[in-house]
């Protein structure tokens, strides 16, 4: 079976995953509120801080487009990788995290294990075919004892899961609209990254996958 059969039914709907130790994917658990996250991005995210591709310090361009909501939003220039309080684009505040995302994040986290997630960040972004995120570690963040909860939406995609050094082995994840995956612990400096996407459209977000990234920044 090819994996964007799944991807329109919930695959493994309801059931938690886990791998390594610290590692769960819950499926679906977002399905039911796709299109009210959807709508705070278009409606009070998106025409504030639309999304952007942004540059490596070593001037490579990004496959994904990225932006944020939050106090915090994740950048990358010729300055190098960081968190910044003001939209270099719009020179304005991110903007605000909205509430409803705050406490889906805070639940997911919740249901993993972390009963005391305050994200003060939110990466979002979006992947069109071809798109992709090379193997990196999540270092930016001040404090590494908070988990990092990840939200997909749309098309499929293999999320990377590597260990502590960028040589050990990856085991692939498929990701689909929907799931949630937290990551901490002692699981929380692994490398990970996105395969490159494959073709495909879903019904209610298109032909991208949309990724929304909590974290405790600050
Ligand atoms: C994802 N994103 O899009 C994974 N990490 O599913 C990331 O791992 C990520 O988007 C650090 C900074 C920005 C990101
Ligand atoms: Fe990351």
């Amino acid at each position: 079976m090819t994996l964007d059969m799944f991807a329109d039914q919930g695959y493994n709907s309801g059931q938690t995953e886990r791998y390594f130790s610290d590692v769960t994917l819950l499926r679906s658990y977002a399905v039911a509120h796709s299109d009210t996250i959807l709508k705070l991005l278009q409606l009070d995210i998106i025409p504030y801080s639309p999304f952007r591709h942004m540059k490596t310090r070593g001037g490579h361009l990004m496959s994904a487009e990225i932006t944020n909501c939050g106090q915090f939003g994740w950048i990358t220039d010729a300055k190098g990788y960081r968190y910044v309080t003001i939209d270099p684009l719009s020179a304005n505040h991110w903007p605000e995290m909205p509430v409803f995302l705050y406490e889906l994040a805070q639940s997911a986290a919740s249901e993993a294990g972390y009963s005391d997630f305050k994200p003060d960040s939110c990466i979002i972004n979006r992947y069109v075919c071809g798109a992709k995120m090379a193997l990196h570690q999540d270092i930016d963040e001040k404090d590494f004892s908070a988990p990092i909860v990840s939200l997909s939406l749309g098309i499929p995609a293999i999320f990377l899961f590597g260990g502590l050094t960028r040589q050990d082995k990856v085991t692939k994840i498929p990701l689909f609209h929907g799931d949630v995956i937290v990551w901490g612990g002692q699981d929380r400096l692994r490398f990970h990254g996105i395969a490159p996407i494959k073709a495909a459209t879903h019904d209610k977000v298109g032909d991208v996958r949309i990724n929304l990234t909590f974290r405790k920044a600050g």
